[in-house]
């Protein structure tokens, strides 16, 4: 059903066709890369950055791969393969593994395979961000020099400036063994022309084998995603995002689970509709410059080295002077940490357990996630055959952030139902990603007992389709901004950055009366290198670019 927006005063105009959709889209999950809207969700996965020397030789590489890199009805069907043993066994099943491989390609890439103006094309709007890539914005987001104010990507180990690699393959195993026989099969070799294609840096991501699921500061990740509307099959009717939650009343978000919104796809997938920024209506796919387009997602990759001995030195001393302050007497390293992050390790959110963690609650997936900040969050409505149970505190209104700070991480990334300086709930959907990251090098022993000098960190992975609307905003805009998404907040601890000059996040007495800033000595998360890539659909990357063909 759809609702016409515009007046038709005009006689002599025909109707203009109507900009807002209701009814939800079928995604064509055979096109769409499996890594975006499904997610790998792997124990083990190896990025590998990967130049282009001879541009057929590339070509014919590409449709030696193209049988192997996976859609998003292939991972969509093994994770609820997956999700259905797991339940009925109640535990991981053992034994049932799978292997995917995804990839994107930069600026360049896609220049040299297909052409400059199709490559400029993908940069919607004037900032050509995705044409400047990650070391022409690392100024911008406010990364910190590693090398020379000329070249201050100079020190980063893949992706500065002149070193953004074409293409970034993604290899993802439960296996091992196999994510090692996979990326030997699938890496360019002199078979495929020598010196053709040239791997220019690779490293491999895991999970944390001391704590599954958590990333090198101990905190659980990937807990809350958006959830994308749209259908994976009409008849039956298949929604991409399964829902246990009744719709809402006329015009309020939709979610499918207490704390998941459901977003319109073209936020992540280009070709579908996209959110309106002041109501919960979709707004109709707007037309692609390049039909080849169509189905694809921008990636965003940012290696990202984590100092976990210095954040727990900070947490340490910090939690002590609090302690002795008068204001927060019993304040832990652990309680501070979750206060910075807004989760407690095992995920549980400060808004509903605001002074210990609660792994019982981190564990039941349709509470975790389940809080608002501006009212005392009502009561799910749920579906008649969905009765979970949740005995855990309701979150209470905390406008003003005196149980979960305005700067926390969780808060500052998604300020769920409280209005930002760019507007309304609505417009916060419009900012969301899809988290796709892993843990990079062994996780350190002890940090309490300071550095062991091994790099470790995240490898922090997101798509979207507007890198200027969402990830940079997400980054530049509220992360490291003490002024947004609400004034005085302070920086986001975490991963803000402000170019060198202190960061300090406001905490509030619980009283609300005064403020107690904390300043960073140093930033704990430090960008290492990564790019800004383009995730073509399946059919696009056999029928354009791995032939060359133009303007499809
Ligand atoms: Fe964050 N961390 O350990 O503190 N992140 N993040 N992130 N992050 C989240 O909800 C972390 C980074 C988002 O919907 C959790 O999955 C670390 C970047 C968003 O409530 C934890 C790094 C950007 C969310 C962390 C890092 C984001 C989110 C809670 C870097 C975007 C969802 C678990 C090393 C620019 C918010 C969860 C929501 C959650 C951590 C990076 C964005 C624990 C250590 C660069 C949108």
């Amino acid at each position: 059903m759809t609702t016409p927006s515009r007046s038709r005063s005009r006689a002599t105009k025909p109707p203009s066709k109507p900009r807002t959709v209701t009814r939800e889209p079928l995604l064509d999950v055979h096109e769409i890369q499996g890594n975006i809207l499904a997610g790998f969700n792997k124990d083990f996965q190896t990025l590998l950055a990967v130049k282009i020397r001879d541009v057929g030789n590339a070509r014919e590489w590409l449709r030696r791969i193209l049988p192997h890199i996976n859609n998003t009805a292939e991972v969509l069907q093994f994770n609820s393969l997956y999700r259905e043993r797991r339940t009925r066994l109640g535990h991981d099943p053992v034994g049932l593994v799978a292997t995917w491989a995804n990839i994107a390609f930069s600026h360049g890439g896609i220049a040299a395979l297909t052409s400059l103006a199709d490559a400029d094309a993908l940069d919607n709007g004037k900032t050509g961000a995705f044409k400047f890539g990650l070391p022409g914005r690392a100024s911008t987001l406010g990364d910190p020099v590693l090398g020379t104010q000329d070249d201050p990507t100079m020190g980063w180990v893949v992706g500065g400036t002149g070193r953004v690699p074409d293409i970034l393959l993604i290899v993802a195993s439960d296996d091992h063994a196999r994510l090692l026989s996979t990326v030997a099969e699938l890496r360019p070799g002199p078979a495929d022309g020598k010196g053709a294609l040239e791997v220019v840096w690779e490293e491999e991501g895991r999970t944390r084998p001391d704590l599954p699921g958590h990333e090198h500061f101990g905190f659980k990740d990937g807990v809350s995603q958006p959830g994308v509307r749209g259908l994976v099959s009409r008849k039956p009717e298949v929604f991409i995002t399964p829902r246990v939650l009744k719709p809402p009343t006329d015009g309020e978000i939709p979610f499918s689970k207490p704390g998941q919104p459901l977003i319109w796809p073209g936020q992540f997938i280009l070709g579908y509709p996209t959110q309106d920024l002041s109501s919960a209506v979709g707004i109709r796919a707007r037309s692609l410059k390049r039909n080849w387009f169509k189905n694809g997602s921008f990636l965003v990759f940012r290696r990202l080295t984590q100092n976990v001995a210095g954040f727990a030195a900070f947490l340490q001393s910090e939690a002590v002077r609090l302690d002795h302050s008068g204001n927060f007497s019993g304040m832990t390293p652990e309680r501070l940490g979750a206060i910075l992050v807004g989760r407690w390790p095992s995920g549980a959110p400060v808004s509903r357990t605001p002074l210990t963690d609660d792994k019982v609650l981190a564990g039941e997936g349709l509470a975790v996630n389940d809080f608002l900040y501006t009212v005392d969050t009502p009561a799910p409505a749920f579906l008649p055959d969905v009765k979970p149970p949740d005995p855990f505190d309701a979150g209470k209104s905390d406008a003003f952030g005196l149980i979960c700070p305005l700067a926390a991480h969780i808060r500052k990334m998604n300020p769920r139902d409280q209005d930002t300086d760019l507007g309304p709930p609505f417009d916060t959907l419009a900012r969301r990603i899809l988290r796709r990251g892993i843990p990079f090098g062994p996780p350190l022993a002890n940090p309490s007992g300071g550095d062991d000098g091994v790099e470790r960190g995240l490898h922090f992975l997101c798509y979207q389709t507007s890198i200027v609307e969402q990830f940079e905003k997400l980054q530049m805009d509220w992360a490291n901004n003490p002024g947004a998404p609400r004034a005085s907040g302070g920086v986001d601890l975490i991963i803000g950055q402000t170019g060198g000059s202190p960061r300090t996040f406001n905490l509030f007495t619980p009283d609300g009366v005064k403020v107690e800033p904390l300043t960073a000595p140093i930033q704990w998360v430090v960008p290492t290198g990564g790019g800004y890539f383009f995730a073509p659909s399946i059919s696009a990357i056999r029928d354009v670019l791995a032939r060359g063909a133009k303007h499809v």
